[in-house]
């Protein structure tokens, strides 16, 4: 469809489409527990994808199997995070609180420990090279809008309300970035599913 979805528990709303060619194909939220005490709605997120580069990287090899087959399929799962397919995530920051530092953190132990899963090193250099773009001066109020986009030739560009702040050529950190919604083991499971979901969809179209 064509009307914004909100992810339900933040209250956020995504477009259906950004730019010209990305669909919205599920939203979720990002939390994070302090001390396992209590859990913080981070930020809520959108997952777009550029539909004719899902049709002419996967039709080929999924276009007749079944949602349920895809779903099932990890190959299907690695493939769509693997190809070259123009891909966002969106992000609105809800928590009022967030430091630079602890973005910082956050993302080390997030993105690293995937860097460390699909290359079995701990990458320090890609690693810093994403974080050095945190400059200390940059805010992230609540209502933030951050986009991690994923262009052709895996280049992964972070822009920041409307304004590109770096860009990387790295497959293997466009692929740790994807995982983190998408993977095995996302934030949100119902953001990954409806992903599924939306990508069988195209096929079938
Ligand atoms: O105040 O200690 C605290 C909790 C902060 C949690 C920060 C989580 C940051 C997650 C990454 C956000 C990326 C935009
Ligand atoms: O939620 O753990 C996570 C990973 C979030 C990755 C996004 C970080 C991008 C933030 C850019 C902030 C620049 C000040």
């Amino acid at each position: 469809g064509s009307a914004p979805v909100v992810e339900p528990k933040s209250g956020v709303s995504f477009p259906a489409v950004l730019g010209s060619s990305l669909t919205l194909l599920g939203v979720g939220l990002r939390k994070k527990s302090i001390l396992g005490l209590k859990n913080i709605d981070v930020y809520a997120f959108g997952v777009y994808a550029n539909g004719d580069d899902v049709k002419k990287f996967l039709s080929e090899k999924y276009g007749n199997l079944s949602a349920f087959e895809l779903k099932n399929s990890k190959d299907f799962n690695n493939d769509l995070m693997e190809a070259d397919i123009s891909m966002t995530v969106r992000l609105q920051i809800v928590y009022s609180k967030l430091s630079i530092k602890s973005i910082r953190s956050a993302y080390e132990e997030s993105v690293g420990s995937r860097l460390q899963k699909f290359s079995g090193s701990d990458n320090k250099e890609l690693l810093q090279r994403f974080t050095s773009q945190f400059k200390d001066e940059y805010k992230l109020p609540r209502g933030s809008l951050v986009e991690l986009s994923k262009e052709p030739g895996y280049v992964l560009k972070t822009i920041i309300d409307g304004k590109e702040i770096g860009s990387i050529e790295s497959k293997l950190l466009c692929r740790s970035i994807l995982d983190l919604y998408i993977g095995e083991d996302p934030f949100d499971r119902r953001a990954k599913d409806d992903v599924d979901l939306n990508v069988a969809s195209l096929l079938q179209q």
